[in-house]
Formats: C-alpha cells, structure tokens, sequence
C-alpha cells in the first residue's frame, strides 16, 4: 500500500505511526497538497492528505476512515476498542485530539497561507483559544506511558497533535502549561514507531 502526504501533517503521521505500530509494510509518497498539486491529483482529486491507496487500487481519504480500516485487518492488534464503552471513550478522546490538531492547522493555514493583508485577527484568536483549549482537556486525560504498554490511537493521536503544536505554534506550550502531555509527547517520540515517523519529512 502506499501513503501519500508528509508527515508534517498530523493527520498523516499519526496513519503513519499506527502503520508502524501494526507492522504493515507501506511506501510513502511524500508529496504536499500545497507544492505538488498534479502529482497529488493523480491519486485524490480532492488533494487531501493523508491519502491510502490499496494494492487493489483502492483509495481511502481521511485518517478515520484510513484507520478504521486498518484495524479491520488486524483485530488481534486494534488501536482502537471495536465494541462498546471503551471504543466511544477512546473515539472521544482521539476527537479532542484531532479538533486541537485541525484547529492548529487552521491557524496556519490563516497566517502562513492568507496574504497578510487579508488576515482576520478574531478568527486567529479563535482558533488559538480552541487549541489552548483542547490542549487543556488533553492534559486531564493524559497519563504517562506503563513500562511495555501497548499503544493506542488515543495516546498516538495526542502525541502527534501535542507534537504538531510545539512545532507550529510553540509559545502556547510556554511556561510549561501542560505537564503531563509534555512528559507523554518526550516518552511517545522516544518510540521506535515514531522515531520511524519524523514529523518534518
Ligand atoms: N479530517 C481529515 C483532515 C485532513 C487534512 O485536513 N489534511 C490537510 C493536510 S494537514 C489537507 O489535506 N489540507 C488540504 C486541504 O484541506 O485542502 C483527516 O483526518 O484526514
């Protein structure tokens, strides 16, 4: 199978990381939805990324739909529960992790892809408030890693999403305001599926 898309997105890496995790073999194809439109268009026209093609030719889009999917494959192995109160517990706190993401990528496509000069400083102080405030939720569900335990999408999820903040966005994580997802973040990228996974590639 093949992984379109850079692993600066956090949407694309943490489908990285669980692939790792899993033990499939994948090819990236490291293309930008930004840089390298027609190359990108000619496996998603829609130009969003992560994108999965199958050895079918099949093609997933959106990293949800790509993860259900490959826990469909490997039940014994699942990242997240299939069935019952665990499974909307982890669903809902992979979502919070997910919206501090989007809101984070929000805030750079606002600064960094929008001409200065139609920037719109409310919007831009929203979605800051909304990942300081994700980032919070985070933080009372964040617990340091057991020696040997198994990782989830949950953990996996808000690792990258803490990761993805400190890099676009570090004065939020100023004065250590999130202990604990920090000390998670240094143990999670420690790992060897994340240390396979660098986040600027
Ligand atoms: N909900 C999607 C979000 C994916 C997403 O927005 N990816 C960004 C890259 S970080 C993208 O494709 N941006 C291009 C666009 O939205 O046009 C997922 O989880 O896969």
């Amino acid at each position: 199978m093949k992984l379109i898309g850079l692993y600066d997105s956090p949407f694309v890496r943490r489908v990285a990381i669980s692939l790792h995790v899993q033990g499939y073999t994948y090819q990236h194809v490291p293309l930008s939805v930004f840089r390298n439109i027609e190359a990108f268009r000619l496996y998603n026209p829609l130009l969003k990324a992560p994108t999965l093609v199958l050895s079918d030719g099949t093609t997933l889009t959106d990293s949800s739909v790509i993860l259900d999917y490959l826990d469909e494959q490997v039940p014994e192995s699942r990242l997240i529960p299939a069935h019952g109160p665990s499974r909307w517990a982890a669903l809902q706190h992979i979502t919070l992790a997910l919206v501090t993401a989007e809101k984070a990528v929000a805030q750079v496509y606002e600064t960094v892809l929008r001409p200065p000069e139609v920037q719109f400083a409310p919007l831009q102080l929203r979605f800051r408030a909304q990942v300081e405030t994700g980032l919070g939720l985070l933080e009372e569900r964040a617990m340091p890693l057991a020696p040997q335990e198994p990782l989830s999408q949950a953990v996996i999820t808000t690792a990258v999403a803490y990761r993805f903040v400190s890099s676009v966005l570090p004065d939020v994580l100023e004065n250590g305001r999130y202990p604990r997802l920090a000390a998670l973040s240094a143990q999670c990228e420690d790992l060897p599926a994340f240390l396979a996974v660098p986040p600027g590639d």
